[in-house]
């Protein structure tokens, strides 16, 4: 077995391959241009915990959320309807990483649910029950083993310390988490309608991670992304909107509660008013096609941890003026 810094080192090499296969799909402009004049896509930097963080411009508009009646393996609640977002938001490039999380729990002492339970594995050493060990995650690896409370207390420290005036910290709407998944595509996934394009774009259950659970062998996709288990954000292609890993590698939180879609075409919806489970989307390490689906809808109790649910943020701007 390889040496822990061995496998940071193939990990590394293997992202900066990734890395330039990859489009390149946005260039830096200035974030102070006013919301008409961003372009979908484009990059900035925000402070994060004291880290510049990359966010790409999501622009408002309408689109078509849910999935096709005739679509391959989807779920009911997918119902398609016509969603328009009256302003465009920032989303975060990638997901919250264990080293950003920790730099949180260091800064204000916070202990998240799964460690005040005790648990065997937390963040800090995330492994699976079936494999009976740590598996090993860099600090550049997503956080996992949070719950929509943990991720809140993260986006609170956030908004405290590093909002800047009129722009605010949040888990992005499902909503606002389709729009930027889809990044202007109406197919299956945001490649295209077929899971096996999805090489060299997303973290998945693939060939990899069915060598560590022979019993998903029927159920994997063909390919091999060459983990197992989580990747360090950002190492696959971006979406055409320059987001990273919103298919696979983790689950995501949504602020959302999990309710019914409406049939009629809405404006800014923000989910149930009330609700027993959050919204959680994009599948992660070890789903299979069904949950990696742009329409896929997951949800879980807001104070659920798992080793492949994690989160990303989002920056709303909170002027007078639509964009
Ligand atoms: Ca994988
Ligand atoms: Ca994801």
């Amino acid at each position: 077995m390889k040496s822990y810094r061995a496998r940071i080192v193939a990990a590394r090499r293997a992202a900066i391959i990734v890395g330039t296969l990859c489009a390149l799909t946005a260039t830096a402009i200035l974030m102070s241009a006013p919301p008409e004049e961003r372009t979908p896509g484009q990059i900035t930097t925000f402070d994060v915990g004291g880290d510049a963080t990359p966010f790409h411009w999501i622009p408002g508009g309408t689109f078509t959320m849910g999935s096709a009646p005739d679509e391959a393996e989807r779920d009911a609640d997918e119902l398609r309807h016509e969603v328009t977002l009256t302003r465009g938001f920032w989303m975060c490039e990638a997901p919250v990483t264990v080293e950003a999380y920790a730099k949180f729990a260091a800064a204000t002492g916070y202990e998240t649910e799964e460690e005040r339970a005790g648990g065997r594995f937390t963040y800090r050493n995330a492994g699976s029950d079936s494999q009976r060990a740590p598996f090993g995650q860099s600090a550049r690896d997503p956080v996992v083993l949070v719950s929509w409370n943990d991720a809140q207390a993260y986006v609170a420290w956030l908004n405290a310390n590093y909002a800047q005036p009129g722009r605010r910290f949040t888990l992005p709407s499902e909503s606002q988490w389709e729009r930027a998944c889809r990044a202007g595509t109406d197919t299956i996934y945001w490649w295209g309608d077929d899971p096996e394009d999805g090489v060299g774009k997303a973290n998945v259950a693939d060939a990899s991670a069915s060598a560590k659970y022979p019993q998903w062998r029927a159920f994997v996709f063909r390919f091999d992304d060459r983990y197992a288990y989580t990747s360090p954000v950002g190492s696959f292609c971006a979406n055409a909107w320059g987001l990273k890993d919103m298919t696979g590698n983790v689950w995501e939180w949504c602020s959302d509660f999990k309710g019914a879609y409406p049939s009629e075409s809405v404006v800014d919806p923000v989910g149930a008013s009330e609700g027993t489970y959050r919204v959680i989307r994009g599948g992660a390490w070890d789903s299979r096609a069904k949950y990696c689906r742009s329409a896929h809808r997951g949800g879980a109790l807001q104070n659920f941890r798992y080793v492949g649910l994690g989160f990303r943020i989002a920056i709303i701007e909170e002027s007078e003026e639509k964009n």
